[in-house]
C-alpha cells in the first residue's frame, strides 16, 4: 500500500531540499511552498506539488501564516514541517496549525511558548539545578533595578531581551554608564523588535566556547545525540560548526548532556530541540543560555557522528510515532566539520551577492556531504538569507576531518557570484583553528587580520 502521508514545507532553500529528502525517503508526499522569487528553486522542482504564497518578501510569504495555512488546507496535506528561522519558532503559527486539525512537525505551542521566553526558560531550568549564567533572577523592572542587581554581579554583563534568542536583543555592557544609557535604549528596542520589551541580565562570560546539545523526545522518551562546538561565528551567525566539542572531557560532556536530558523530561518535550550552553574555558564550568525548539542549520554535523537522521526522526515524532532510538545505542564516533557557504563576499564585509550561479563542482567521496539548494544556472534571489549551502566532510578524528576539508576545499568550485568558500580555505589553514584554540571571539577578530 502506498503511504497516504503528505507534508507541506513552509521554508525555503537548502533546508527545504533537506526536508523534501527526508518525506521522499519516508514515502511521504511533500507540497512545497513558494514565493514569487523561489518558482525554479530545487525545494519546488523535487516536490510532488507546489503551491505560491505569496510575492518574494517574506512578511507577505513565507512569514504569512493565513497564505501558508491557505495553502495546507487547500492542499489537504496532514502535516506541516517549518524548517527554521521564518515561522519555526513562532508559537502563534504553532497555535494555529493544531487549530485547524494539521499537524505542526515540532513541539506543541506551549512548549514553544514557554522555552521562547528566555526568562521562563531560565527559571525553568535553574529550578532543575542546571547553572544558568549569574544574572537576574526573572525580568528586570526598570534601570534602577539593573543598577542594584548589577552591583552584586559585576562588569561586564549583557542585557537580553526576553522575548530575544539567537543573539538577537542582546547587548554587552562594560560600566555603570553603559548600563544607564543601553538599558532604556535596549527596552525600547525589544518592544519594537518583538512586542515585548521584558529584558534580563547576566553577567558577560569571556572566553567562552559555544557548545550546545541536539536532543529528541517524543513526550516520553528523550535522547540527546551529544554536542556541537559553534563558536566560529560572526555577528552572531555560525560560519564553522563540529561535532564532538573537542574542549570538554568526558565527564562534562556527561553532565552537560544530562542536563540537556533533565530539561526535555521538565517540559515533556516532543520533537527535535537544541539546548545551548556558554563552557566558560577557564574555569570549566557550564551554562545554560537558551533551548531552540526547531531543526537547526548545523545538524547534519551531529547526523554523520551518530548515524542518526534527525530530520526523518522529528517527522516520525510530529506523526505520532515513538522515538525509534534508544540512549545506550547512541555513540558518537569519529569527527564532522561543517562549513556554511554563504553568497557573501569576505574581501567586502561580507557584502550579500545575489546572482547566477554559472558553475558548481565538488568532489564527491566518502564522508564528503554537501546540503545545499544550488544548481547551475540557479539565480540567487536578492531577498533572503544568504546561506546556500553546507559542505560537511567527516573522517575518524579532527586532523583527519580537518585534511579532507583542506582537499575537498581546493576542489571546490562555485562560479558566478562571490562565496564564503574563500573564507575556509584560510580557516582551515589557520594555526588557531587547527589547534582548537579558540572561542566565541576568536573569529570576529581574526576577520580584522584578513582579506
Ligand atoms: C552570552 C555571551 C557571553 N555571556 N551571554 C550570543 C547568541 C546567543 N544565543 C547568546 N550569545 C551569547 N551570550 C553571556 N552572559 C556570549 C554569547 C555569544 C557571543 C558573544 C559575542 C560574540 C560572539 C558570540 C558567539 C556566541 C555566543
Amino acid at each position: 500500500m502506498t503511504d497516504p502521508r503528505s507534508v507541506l514545507i513552509a521554508n525555503r532553500g537548502e533546508i527545504a531540499v533537506r526536508v523534501n529528502q527526508a518525506c521522499r525517503q519516508l514515502g511521504i508526499k511533500t507540497v512545497q511552498v513558494y514565493s514569487d522569487a523561489d518558482i525554479d528553486s530545487l525545494a519546488v522542482r523535487m516536490s510532488d506539488d507546489a503551491i505560491r504564497i505569496g510575492p518574494a518578501v517574506s512578511a507577505k510569504s513565507y512569514l504569512n501564516i493565513d497564505n501558508i495555512l491557505a495553502a495546507a488546507k487547500s492542499s489537504g496535506v496532514d502535516a506541516i514541517h517549518p524548517g527554521y528561522g521564518f515561522l519555526a519558532e513562532n508559537s502563534e503559527f504553532a497555535s494555529a496549525v493544531e487549530s485547524s486539525g494539521i499537524r505542526f512537525l515540532g513541539p506543541s505551542s506551549q512548549i514553544i511558548k514557554r522555552l521562547g521566553d528566555k526568562v521562563s526558560a531560565r527559571e525553568l531550568v535553574s529550578s532543575l539545578n542546571v547553572a544558568t549564567v549569574p544574572g537576574s533572577n526573572g525580568r528586570v523592572a526598570d534601570l534602577n533595578h539593573a543598577q542594584v542587581l548589577a552591583k552584586d554581579i559585576g562588569y561586564p554583563l549583557m542585557i537580553k531581551a526576553s522575548a530575544g534568542g539567537g543573539g538577537r536583543g542582546i547587548r554587552p555592557v562594560y560600566s555603570e554608564n553603559d548600563l544607564s544609557r543601553y538599558f532604556p535604549q535596549a527596552s525600547a528596542e525589544a518592544l519594537t523588535s518583538f512586542g515585548d520589551g521584558g529584558l534580563y541580565i547576566e553577567k558577560y562570560i569571556a572566553s567562552a566556547r559555544h557548545v550546545e546539545v541536539q536532543v529528541l523526545g517524543d513526550g516520553e522518551t528523550y535522547v540527546h545525540l551529544f554536542e556541537r562546538d559553534c563558536s566560529l561565528q560572526r555577528r552572531r551567525q555560525k560560519v564553522w560548526e563540529e561535532a564532538p566539542a573537542i574542549c570538554l572531557s568526558d565527564e562534562t560532556r556527561q553532565s552537560m548532556c544530562d542536563s540537556a536530558l533533565k530539561i526535555c523530561e521538565a517540559v515533556r518535550y516532543c520533537g527535535a530541540g537544541t539546548v545551548e550552553f556558554l563552557y566558560d574555558i577557564r574555569s570549566g564550568d557550564y551554562y545554560f543560555l537558551e533551548m531552540n525548539t526547531r531543526i537547526q542549520v548545523e545538524h547534519p554535523v551531529t547526523e554523520m557522528v551518530t548515524g542518526v537522521d534527525i530530520v526523518k526522526e522529528m517527522i516520525r515524532i510530529g506523526f505520532g510515532e515513538k522515538l525509534s532510538l534508544s540512549q545506550n545505542e547512541l555513540k558518537m564516533t569519529g569527527h564532522a566539520i561543517e562549513c556554511r557557504i554563504n553568497a557573501e563576499d569576505p574581501t567586502k564585509d561580507f557584502l550579500p551577492w545575489p546572482g547566477t550561479i554559472s558553475k558548481i563542482s565538488f568532489p564527491e567521496g566518502a564522508g564528503v556531504r554537501f546540503d545545499s539548494m544550488l544548481f547551475e544556472g540557479y539565480e540567487v534571489p536578492p531577498f533572503y538569507d544568504s546561506l546556500l549551502g553546507k559542505l560537511i566532510v567527516y573522517d575518524q578524528d579532527r586532523p583527519r576531518a580537518i585534511d579532507k576539508l583542506k582537499h575537498v576545499l581546493d576542489k571546490f568550485v562555485i562560479e558566478g557570484i562571490p562565496t564564503t568558500l574563500r573564507l575556509h580555505e584560510k580557516l582551515v589553514r589557520d594555526a588557531n583553528v587547527v589547534a582548537g584554540k579558540v572561542d566565541i571571539e576568536f573569529l570576529e577578530k581574526w576577520l580584522l587580520k584578513q582579506f
